[in-house]
């Protein structure tokens, strides 16, 4: 199996991510039932035993010692780092894995890029070494940061390019989160336009998401969660919630609208991280969907969302998942492709489903679009 490393940068990139890690372990926690750090783990997670001195992790098959996420965390201030690192998620992380400064990019995309970038540069390739270094197979690199921070925005596309200055090879997938037109952030179209420039140049695959599109999603999953109607009421287990009560209680900012990009991540990732007769390969994502090496930005799109009490999914239901798919109010950015041209496709469905109910429903949607090209990818994973 191989092995990918998230990279999250600034406010926005290392509170989704730690929202993704939360997930991921609740996951993991949920299959893995004999406490066996197994290959599945092993993609997302290092097995590291504290009591040995030099601090390597332990192969596959032996017992789950402790999990460290392959993960990179970068934000040029301490705040929110911290308050991970003392969190219930701090033990996933170790401080080699850690990389912060105190004052922050102050919302300026060139204190990020240039000032912060070339003063740093040295530190963040050898975090990025260290992380590679544990794995066996690297495949993907996967950065999360904001477009409107200065951080995020300009050491996120300077980490960007020492990605693919270091390792040319490895997919780099990049989820960057786009500004509301409300945004209290002055700056921050400055910094999306300047970072967009960086992310057309040198990621192989971008999945925007925009803030409007979070909160939109957020208030209509507490409208319909407030109807008191039978189904409406949220799992409490449900993913698309944290672990502290998500939706259903007050939380920190952006908790809720995170988790749901989580999820996006960790659908994306469920191929890489459990097995799966039609499981595809990280790579195949670019290799399928992106025509020409700058068109790579893919409109990201989850369904279910609004039926969160459901996770089993009867045929009736998954004819109605595949429309959603496809309506505006299941993106996470504010896009309308029908407008325009959609030049390919992916679904990527989780949990048990008929292939046979997959193909019905893509001939139904190509058979409208006759140029589209689906390509389908299932993993039977829980979700
Ligand atoms: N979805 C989401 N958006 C966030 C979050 N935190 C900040 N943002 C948005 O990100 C932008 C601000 O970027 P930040 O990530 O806070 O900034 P930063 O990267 O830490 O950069 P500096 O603070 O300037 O050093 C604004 O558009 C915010 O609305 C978050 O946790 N989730
Ligand atoms: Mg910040």
């Amino acid at each position: 199996m191989t092995q990918s490393v998230v990279v999250q940068v600034g406010q926005a990139g290392n509170q989704v991510g730690c929202r993704f890690w939360d997930l991921a372990l609740r996951e993991h926690a949920h299959v893995n039932k004999k406490g066996l750090y197994d290959e599945a783990l092993s993609s997302f997670f290092r097995n590291v035993d504290s009591r040995r001195s030099d601090g390597r992790a332990c192969g596959v098959g032996g017992r789950i010692q402790h999990l460290k996420a392959r993960a990179v965390l970068v934000d040029m201030e301490e705040g929110v780092v911290n308050e991970i690192l003392q969190g219930p998620l701090g033990e996933v992380f170790d401080s080699t894995q850690l990389l912060t400064d105190v004052s922050g990019s102050g919302n300026n995309w060139a204190v990020g890029h240039m000032t912060y970038g070339l003063a740093y540069r040295e530190q963040i390739v050898d975090h990025l070494r260290k992380a590679a270094e544990h794995c066996d197979c690297l495949q993907c690199f996967f950065l999360i940061h904001s477009m409107g921070g200065g951080t995020g925005s300009g050491l996120g596309t300077r980490v960007l390019s020492l990605l693919e200055e270091e390792f040319p090879e490895v997919c780099r997938i990049v989820t960057s989160i786009y500004p509301s037109a409300e945004d209290d952030v002055i700056t921050s179209p400055y910094n999306s336009v300047l970072a967009m420039r960086e992310l057309t140049e040198h990621a192989d695959c971008v999945l925007p998401v925009e803030n409007q599109s979070l909160v939109d999603i957020v208030n209509k999953i507490k409208r319909m969660s407030h109807t008191g109607k039978p189904g409406s009421m949220i799992k409490r287990d449900s993913t698309i919630i944290s672990g502290q009560g998500g939706l259903t209680r007050a939380e920190k900012p952006f908790d809720d609208m995170n988790n749901i990009v989580a999820n996006l991540l960790l659908n994306i990732t469920s191929s890489a991280r459990f097995d799966g007769s039609l499981n595809m390969d990280l790579n195949e994502i670019a290799m399928n969907l992106v025509p020409f090496p700058r068109l790579h930005y893919l409109v990201p799109s989850l369904t279910p969302l609004y039926t969160l009490t459901d996770v089993s999914v009867p045929t009736r239901r998954l004819d109605q998942m595949f429309s959603d798919a496809f309506s505006k109010d299941h993106q996470l950015i504010r896009a309308d492709p029908k407008h325009s041209l959609y030049l390919a496709c992916a679904l990527m469905v989780r949990g048990q489903v008929q292939v046979s109910d997959l193909r019905r429903n893509i001939e139904r949607k190509a058979g409208r679009q006759a140029y589209v090209q689906f390509p389908l990818w299932a993993t039977h994973t829980p979700c």
